[in-house]
């Protein structure tokens, strides 16, 4: 069985200096996934190597002139670069792994992401090579390109692929009441389902998505089906990510039992 895991862009660049790579922490955690010796699929987050162009071009809102253009081939250029030191800190772990650039491999339509061939993913991954997805600038037959987040391919491959838990890698403990990084009674959710979603109406930002804790939790939940639970972790904690996928118990918000 096989764990779906994305590494977020807040743990794997610096999200406030454009193009900062943190290849220490990284290089740890994919030291981390070899040591679990557990069979992985991988996508991560563009960080700064995709948002800070993508807000000054307002790329998601699709083609509106002349001068994105060359930003999109930019934030292409970048979030490949990026991927490429990803795959490379994987290889160097000893997990032979592989760049597939979802906007190069896959379309989006009004920002849905279109999967319709699998295939390169499907035989790599029964090569027993690791393939690398990530967000992406995508074209899209509505819009003319649009962003396509990390989250959004995770939740199409947790469909497609059917893993048997699914980890966001983040740079915090999990879900809060409230913002921790400016809260200090913010209070850590340690397991999340459909009751406390219906409860949580607190809005801020969590890791590099802009719906707010609502959201995320509302996207873990979609990823949980039957037994299968969906963690956030927090990457920056050395040793964390390793207990989870040896599945002994640390500091994490887990989701279970989908939505209701
Ligand atoms: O970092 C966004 O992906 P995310 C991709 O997973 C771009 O939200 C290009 C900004």
């Amino acid at each position: 069985m096989m764990i779906l895991i994305k590494l977020g862009g807040s743990v794997i660049t610096d999200k406030t200096r454009y193009r900062t790579f943190n290849s220490g922490i990284v290089s740890r955690l994919c030291r981390e996934i070899k040591e679990s010796g557990k069979e992985v699929m991988i996508v991560h987050g563009a960080g700064s190597f995709g948002h800070v162009l993508a807000k000054e071009h307002d790329i998601n809102s699709g083609f509106k002139e002349e001068t994105q253009i060359p930003a999109v081939a930019r934030i292409c250029y970048d979030v490949r670069e990026l991927n490429s030191m990803v795959v490379s800190e994987l290889i160097s772990a000893g997990i032979p792994s592989v760049s597939v650039p979802t906007g190069s491999c896959f379309v989006m339509d009004n920002r849905d992401l279109i999967f319709e061939n699998d295939e390169p993913v499907r035989r790599f991954r029964d090569l027993g090579i690791v393939p690398v997805l990530f967000g992406d600038v995508v074209t899209d037959r509505s819009l003319g390109f649009a962003i396509c987040s990390g989250d959004q391919i995770m939740e199409r491959l947790a469909d497609l692929f059917d893993p048997e838990m699914v980890v966001f890698v983040s740079d915090i403990d999990g879900l809060y009441d409230k913002n921790p990084k400016t809260e200090r009674d913010a209070v850590l959710y340690d397991e999340v389902d459909s009751r406390v979603l219906k409860e949580v109406s607190t809005k801020y930002d969590v890791d590099d998505v802009t719906g707010g804790v609502r959201a995320k939790m509302e996207s873990m939940l979609r990823m949980c089906s039957g037994s299968r639970c969906c963690v956030l972790v927090n990457g920056n904690a050395e040793g964390r990510l390793l207990k989870l996928l040896r599945g002994e118990r640390i500091v994490c918000t887990t989701a279970k039992g989908g939505i209701s």
